[in-house]
């Protein structure tokens, strides 16, 4: 691959050469690659820079491009963030670009019944003829003035997603812009938010670090720095300590010092005996946190402390904290609820600290994501400011920000209709009492994605008419799972915008083929990963493979064109008007011009010469298009050690007033009290214990007499998100995920309670909950804690192809989907759905 015939005999006869003496100073391999360079570059195809979606790493890569086709990819070598490596995933991407299943030409449904035993009876038609249907509906909604019973849904995005996913629902008059945030990972912004106003993901420093404790991260295969990750994990593992805390034995937690296989839902526990002990024992961080005034630890089991006799530096609220929560948290309380036993907790919390301030806390969705799981977000992150890993070296870290251009105001564009529309409750009901749903630090600011089931299945606050949904799947990828199903089938008129025919496409009255976002589209994207930030390009390294458009910029471009034919024309000028080329001064004149023209718009600041930059020197768009990625400056240490955070209070908050201020304005809102709210949202704190990290016992849906084992589940290392299980490397290499077997779905349950319950591997069970069933094979497993039973998400696909399915024709399901035996509930402060903490329990019955 990559040499022509003629060049690999000529490359031969010079190797050929080398090896007979002629330069024996150079390795063979060197001699073999200098050989006639030029020629097999120009012959044999090129590296074309592009950016993963895979996850949300979100890595600069290259793709090999020869005759027109993608062939492989590797790590953009420019990027600093994943200096030149990947994961496995991108090589799967390949395969799901040239997926003989994707949709390929637009099409509209001609059966009119909706539902799982439907067949939509697809037809194909023309791009005009879909998206007149299109914008037909939405006029109707219009001439009605019932804009706002018009809903976006999203899945992933790109840095040029409010063109689409903020402008169109605006411009248009709908307040229902539906992102899938709250079904990702918005429960684990919340801790950092609450303690040091940064409302993000953080980017860990693990080449300096002596110890990190993983809060159900698996960091080698997921999460979000994998390949920085997988390479300095060697690394990590020679010069600090690893202890993972999950309820399965991971292939990070195989490798590490400790595992601490917790019950589900009761890390809450661990994160108040951690602490409990760093304070009785007198080794926090004196630097960050402070000190007692006369030198002497007053932190003794059981007793109160003064708040006057702690003098804190760069924190607030410490003694707050061990006279609310921690004074009776002991490693012993722990073990019994969290399982994990004592001497176990006081090792890790004294290690942990020993290493200060090189220590890392990694806060992941599996212990936040759960009903109650804000408080352990929360706990978890203030564990690094006990050590002042804060921003530190070998700590936990922002990163710098990249400066991608926002999109132009909207405001001038907006009608009467549109603006009346806006002004309507959300179909999420985020605000009410349940929901205060803050995010990046306002209120009812985060979507509550998978109440929007409950609110179209009710028609409450009102009835939705029409949806168009892009690069989502939320009728596989939300809990409670059937909800989404029978919300589908409401739904009068749904456009589904997609790569593959989903569980999602099932629905739609009109489908429109996607662009894939590594292969075939114009794009920017931020990420970080080791202390470097960057934004790195997404271009068209091939021509797009069927008649496929770009989701957020050609579609909408095409909607708005179509919709001022119909005499509005307000999203048509907005998107005319406002994007300009800033290399040629040029506007688009059709929707392929638009994608790139956005592109450049958003991404100016990183490489126009005019533009001052703290980072890589980029001095051209072609530049930037060649090397792919510019890169910040490295991130500095300590920056708001000094500058002080955003917090109410300016320090890193362990009693939040930021928390507080939040709650006390929702609360008001609804003129009630902070208590009330708390009720609402099934925490069981009140007063003060609201504004700390601190313990609450998780609730579990299911009686523990009928359903006996705990369930409990991790996503796959071989999954893109939710896209790969088309993919026959998917498949084939399943068994990647431990304990999981290839081509198939299996419930992994220790050896103890296969005995008790009488299944052994192999055994086809039907797995239930208080939410559905699902079929699946029984592994004997002795990763998994015995109460426990643990399942990989991905599998269960009834839709998605001929590869995810069993049979597509008869929409019979590869496996189970774990989405139909969890039932949805909350994390409500942040609107998360809860995935996690163990929230179903199952019994288990042989077929
Ligand atoms: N039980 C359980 N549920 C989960 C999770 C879990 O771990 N367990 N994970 C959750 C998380 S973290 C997330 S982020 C969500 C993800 O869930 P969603 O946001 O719903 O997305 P996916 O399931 O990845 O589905 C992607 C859809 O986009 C289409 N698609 C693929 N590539 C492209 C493209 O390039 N462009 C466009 N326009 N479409 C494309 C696919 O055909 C598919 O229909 O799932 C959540 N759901
Ligand atoms: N390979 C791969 N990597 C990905 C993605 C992907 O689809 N595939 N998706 C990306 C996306 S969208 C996101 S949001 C991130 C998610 O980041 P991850 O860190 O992957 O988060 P989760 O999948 O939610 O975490 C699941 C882990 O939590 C454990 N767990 C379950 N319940 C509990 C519990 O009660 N307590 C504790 N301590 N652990 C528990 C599970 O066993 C599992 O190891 O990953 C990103 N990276
Ligand atoms: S799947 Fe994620 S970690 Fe892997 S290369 Fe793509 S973006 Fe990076
Ligand atoms: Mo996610």
């Amino acid at each position: 691959m990559g040499i022509s015939r003629r060049g690999f005999i000529k490359a031969s006869a010079v190797t050929g050469a080398t090896v007979a003496g002629l330069s024996a100073n150079k390795p063979m391999l060197t001699a073999f690659s200098e050989t006639d360079k030029k020629e097999q570059i120009a012959e044999s195809g090129k590296w074309l820079a592009s950016t993963c979606q895979g996850c949300t790493t979100w890595c600069p890569v290259q793709v090999y491009v020869e005759n027109g086709r993608a062939i492989k990819v590797r790590g953009n070598p420019n990027s600093k963030g994943n200096h030149g490596k990947i994961c496995p995933r991108p090589h799967l991407a390949i395969q799901q670009l040239y997926d003989p299943d994707r949709v390929k030409v637009p099409m509209k449904r001609t059966n009119p019944k909706k539902g799982r035993n439907e067949d939509p009876k697809f037809v194909p038609i023309s791009w005009e003829e879909a998206i007149d249907a299109v914008t037909d509906k939405m006029m109707e909604l219009r001439k009605s003035h019932e804009t706002h019973k018009f809903a976006l849904f999203r899945g992933r995005y790109t840095g040029a997603a409010d063109i689409f996913y903020k402008a169109l629902p605006t411009i248009f008059g709908s307040p229902n812009n539906i992102s899938h945030s709250a079904i990702c990972a918005e429960a684990e912004k919340l801790g950092p938010y609450v303690t040091e106003a940064f409302w993000d993901y953080r980017d860990y420093d693990l080449e300096h670090t002596r110890y990190v404790i993983m809060w159900s991260t698996d960091p080698v295969s997921s999460n979000r720095q994998v390949p920085h990750a997988i390479s300095m994990f060697g690394k990590v593992l020679d010069q600090a300590k690893v202890a993972v805390i999950d309820p399965r034995l991971s292939a990070t937690a195989s490798k590490a010092d400790e595992w601490l296989p917790v019950i589900p839902g009761q890390d809450g526990a661990l994160v108040s005996a951690i602490a409990h002990v760093i304070l009785k024992e007198g080794i926090w961080n004196r630097e960050f946190v402070g000190d007692f005034k006369d030198g002497e630890n007053l932190f003794a089991k059981g007793s109160a402390v003064d708040e006057a006799a702690f003098e804190e530096n760069k924190t607030y609220g410490i003694v707050k904290w061990w006279n609310l929560e921690l004074k009776d948290r002991t490693p012993e309380w722990a073990a019994e609820i969290s399982g994990v036993p004592a001497e176990q907790i006081y090792r890790v919390a004294r290690d942990f600290a020993e290493a200060a301030p090189r220590a890392i806390s990694w806060l992941a969705p599996g212990s936040a994501m759960q009903i109650r799981g804000g408080y352990t977000s929360m706990g978890a992150h203030a564990l690094n400011a006990l050590v002042g890993s804060i921003e530190n070296i070998g700590g936990t870290n922002r990163g710098e920000k990249v400066p991608l251009e926002s999109i132009p105001e909207l405001d001038s564009y907006l009608d009467e209709i549109a603006k009346k529309g806006k002004k309507h409750e959300k179909i999420d009901q985020r605000g009410r009492i349940q929901f205060p749903a803050f995010a990046k630090g306002e209120l009812h600011k985060g979507v509550v994605t998978n109440n929007v089931a409950d609110g179209i299945l009710n028609e409450d606050p009102y009835d939705i008419k029409m949806a168009i949904g892009y690069w989502n799947n939320f009728v596989f990828s939300c809990t409670g799972a059937q909800r989404w199903e029978k919300a589908m089938e409401k739904i009068p008129f749904y456009v589904h915008i997609t790569v593959n025919p989903a569980e999602m496409t099932q629905y739609a009255d009109i489908v429109l083929p996607a662009c894939h976002q590594l292969f075939e589209r114009w794009g920017v994207i931020k990420s970080k990963q080791n202390m470097n930030a960057y934004g790195s390009i997404q271009q068209p390294v091939i021509e797009p493979l069927w008649d496929c458009k770009v989701d957020e910029t050609e579609i909408g471009w095409l909607i708005a064109e179509s919709f001022a034919k119909k005499g509005f024309s307000n999203l048509y000028d907005y998107y005319r008007n406002e994007f300009t080329d800033p290399e040629t001064g040029k506007k688009a004149t059709n929707e392929k011009e638009f994608n790139l023209v956005a592109t450049k718009f958003l991404s100016k600041k990183l490489w126009d010469p005019s533009e001052e930059k703290k980072g890589d020197q980029i001095s051209s768009w072609q530049e930037f298009v060649d090397v792919g990625v510019w890169n910040a400056k490295r991130t500095p240490y300590k920056k708001h050690w000094e500058e002080g955070f955003e917090t109410a209070s300016t320090k890193f908050e362990f009693y939040s007033e930021t928390l507080k201020g939040l709650l006390d304005e929702h609360a008001k809102g609804h003129n009630t009290s902070i208590d009330k709210v708390m009720e609402a949202m099934k925490y069981e704190a009140r007063g003060d214990l609201a504004f700390v990290p601190h313990y609450e016992e998780p609730i579990r849906y299911g009686d523990e007499k009928e359903f006996p084992l705990i369930f409990t589940e991790h996503r796959s290392r071989l999954n893109r998100e939710g896209r790969s299980a088309n993919t026959t490397w998917y498949q084939e290499f399943k068994d990647a995920d431990p304990g999981d077997e290839k081509w198939d779905d299996v419930i992994k349950i220790n050896p103890i309670d296969c005995k008790k319950y009488g299944v052994k591997s192999g055994d086809r069970v039907k797995v239930t909950s208080v939410q559905g069933s699902i079929e699946v094979t029984v592994k004997e497993w002795e990763g998994t804690r015995p109460g426990v039973a643990v399942k990989c998400y991905g599998q269960g696909h009834w839709a998605y192809g001929r590869i995810a399915t069993m049979d597509y024709q008869k929409k019979i399901a590869r496996g189970g989907n774990n989405n139909e035996i969890l039932p949805s509930d909350y994390e409500h402060l942040s609107g998360s759905t809860a995935r996690h903490g163990g929230i179903a329990r199952i019994k288990i019955e042989k077929i």
